[in-house]
């Protein structure tokens, strides 16, 4: 039973298909943009953690790349992330397109909160259908029967993650239903991640923008330099990794364009997130089949 008063802290799983919204909904509750949003499907391909701090309580958002059936090491590590966060959090919100319904990606998600549900204490569960701006209201009403049969959950809420819809009702229901505890971090601090993964998240998401259909899922960025000048601009430096030659001359371009309106379109997002003016430099290099190397996997992270 928690007190009045009582302090709540918790961690709030964000599961759901590639694409349906989990990186723009915890950069809605955040109220800035920390995590990575491209209408092009496996975006996010790390759990990153966002802080909500309030006067009684703190919300440990994680959110988590797209459930799939993997095709390689790194989907197979994506697919790992999001199991594991759904079955360390004290609630799990399961996203799903209120434009699409049910698809086999779903019915994943499904498994993992089922096997959570048989297996573990019990936590608070809300299946979210998203992007409802897109369709004619109440039309997710039948989506939601659907639903109800094949995953219990303790809410099912229409939203929209881009205008807002209905995400005052879902914080309030986090709120009601965390755990009563202390605060995991220090309030000041906003993520698990360090500046360095979020300007290579920023300049990964430019090159996903700008880039054709094939080559997104091609893409690494590493930051090789990040340092303070006295008197001039900060420089960064970082490295955009390919898988072969011919998408090393896609990302670079006709005379060097297309790297340009990356860099140019980055070097915007960073100075925002950075609060400061900033030198950037990016450089194009093959690493053949990276998505199958371990070694490198590695040194993504840690980035
Ligand atoms: N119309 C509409 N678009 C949305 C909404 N939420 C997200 N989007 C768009 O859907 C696309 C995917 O959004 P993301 O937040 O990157 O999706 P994600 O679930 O994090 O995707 P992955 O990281 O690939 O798993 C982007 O183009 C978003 O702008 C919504 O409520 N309405
Ligand atoms: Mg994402």
């Amino acid at each position: 039973m928690i007190k009045k008063n009582e302090f709540k802290s918790g961690y709030v799983a964000l599961l759901g298909k590639p694409n349906v919204g989990k990186s723009t909904l915890l950069n809605y509750f955040l109220k800035q943009k920390l995590s990575i949003v491209c209408a092009k499907p496996q975006t996010t391909r790390q759990n990153i953690l966002g802080i909500v701090n309030t006067d009684s309580c703190q919300i440990i958002f994680v959110d988590t790349p797209g459930v799939h059936h993997p095709k390689d090491v790194l989907g197979k590590n994506m697919l790992k992330q999001a199991v594991y966060a759904g079955n360390d959090a004290d609630q799990t919100l399961v996203l799903l397109d209120a434009v699409s319904g049910i698809t086999a990606n779903d019915r994943m998600i499904f498994k993992i909160v089922k096997d959570r549900q048989k297996h573990s204490c019990l936590s608070w569960t809300a299946v979210l259908f998203n992007k409802i701006d897109l369709v004619k209201k109440n039309f997710a009403l039948p989506l939601i029967d659907i639903c109800r049969k094949e995953l219990k959950a303790d809410a099912y809420i229409p939203i929209s993650a881009r205008t807002g819809c209905n995400l005052d009702l879902v914080l309030e229901n986090i709120i009601e239903h965390l755990p009563a505890g202390s605060a995991y971090y220090p309030l000041e601090q906003l993520t698990d991640k360090n500046e360095r993964y979020i300007i290579a998240e920023l300049i990964r998401e430019q090159a996903l923008e700008f880039c054709l259909e094939e080559v997104p899922h091609c893409v690494a960025v590493t930051v090789e330099a990040y340092q303070q000048r006295a008197g001039r601009k900060m420089l960064i430096r970082a490295n955009i990794f390919v898988e072969r030659s011919s998408q090393k001359m896609i990302i670079i371009g006709k005379n060097g364009a297309m790297l340009k309106q990356i860099g140019t379109a980055a070097r915007q997002q960073i100075e925002d997130f950075l609060d400061q003016k900033i030198y950037l430099q990016l450089w194009v290099k093959v690493h053949t089949n990276w998505r199958k190397d371990k070694n490198f996997l590695e040194k993504l992270k840690s980035t």
